[in-house]
């Protein structure tokens, strides 16, 4: 038996099997257990599509007692505001007090769960992950670091419960594995992640209207944004060992003046880490007055999971987050300081 990312090891036989017997166990139907999903804050493509298409996947056998929810404001940014199963979709105060299952999608630490922490204490807690810094809180583990994408692993166990993929599955899984992939650009772009695709695909679901949606559709003041977040961009050509790091940030301020919300930012790592003279990028996002939220992406010298981590955040090895503290250059100078210590090889 080989894990989602096609390569022996993993999760093991006994922890599928544990998952499995934990969700056949469960009574379905209108008078049957409460079985809570959950992703972590701010949610992506992977988070949002993993945890829906699981929510589906359990509606198709018979459970009707289903909900779905994320820590903190309930809003979801615009190009997820078409994604199939947002019916099953609630507000944080509206998760179930006492579920019999809670089922967490693409959190690596606790931190992530915000208030949702409280749901810990369900009787059986599964996690389905991909993050190398996963912490295995949670009674069952289907984490899998060599995966492109939790909806891997939502994959697996839909795939084990006998759930066929449908349209409406495969939608949310498409979403989820394309944004964690960047369009099936990055390293972990494995055969089983276009294998995955390629079922996906056979269902009829249209990846060019989706791709469009989630990742070519901005409003007008989005691009004006850019324009300025970019342009204020540096570089620093002798940050970790001479390979550089190129890093810029955006305020609220930035935000209210081409009133946009929050996730347009998102996108805008990729302009950055595009830069041929760093091997580091860093975007530096406000989330309140003197705290940031912060991207980091490496070509490969650097681990930056290893910087997020020691500044309280986590990720994969080349691309990773955290939250900072202080002002910009407050925050980046922590990360130079950092980086030297994380270079994953030496010349
Ligand atoms: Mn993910």
């Amino acid at each position: 038996m080989t894990t989602p990312s096609g390569e022996p090891g993993g999760v093991t036989e006994a922890e599928w099997s544990a998952a499995v017997e934990a969700v056949r166990g469960l009574a379905p139907g209108p008078d049957g257990d409460e079985i809570q999903l959950v992703c972590h804050v701010n949610p992506d493509g992977d988070a949002l599509g993993s945890m829906l298409g699981f929510a589906l996947g359990m509606r198709r056998l018979g459970f009707t007692r289903v909900r779905a929810t994320f820590p903190g404001e309930f809003e979801l940014p615009v190009p997820y505001q078409n994604l199939p199963g947002l019916d099953l979709l609630v507000p944080q105060d509206e998760a179930y007090a006492r579920p019999a299952i809670v089922l967490i999608f693409d959190v690596a630490a606790v931190s992530r769960l915000g208030d949702l922490r409280r749901l810990l204490a369900a009787p059986c807690v599964i996690v389905l992950d991909h993050h190398a810094s996963n912490t295995r809180f949670g009674g069952v583990h289907l984490v899998d670091p060599r995966a492109a994408a939790t909806s891997m692993m939502v994959d697996g166990l839909l795939g084990r419960l006998g759930v066929p993929l449908d349209a409406q599955i495969a939608e949310c899984l498409y979403v989820a594995l394309a944004t964690d992939t960047g369009s099936f650009k990055f390293e972990l772009t494995t055969p089983a992640v276009h294998e995955l695709a390629a079922r996906l695909v056979a269902t009829g679901i249209r990846p060019g209207d989706i791709s469009r949606r989630i990742f070519d559709t901005r409003p007008f003041g989005a691009m004006k944004l850019a324009g300025e977040v970019l342009g204020r961009a540096c570089l620093d050509p002798t940050a970790a060992g001479g390979r550089g790091m190129v890093w810029t940030y955006a305020t609220l301020a930035d935000l209210d003046r081409f009133d946009q919300r929050p996730y347009v930012l998102d996108a805008l790592i990729d302009p950055v880490r595009s830069v041929a003279e760093a091997d580091v990028a860093v975007l530096v996002k406000q989330a309140a007055e003197n705290e940031w939220g912060v991207s980091l992406r490496s070509k490969g010298a650097v681990d930056v999971s290893k910087v997020a981590v020691a500044l309280g955040g986590g990720g994969h090895r080349l691309a990773a987050g955290f939250t900072g503290y202080g002002t910009p250059g407050e925050v980046v100078a922590q990360v130079r300081a950092l980086l030297d210590q994380s270079l994953t090889f030496s010349t």
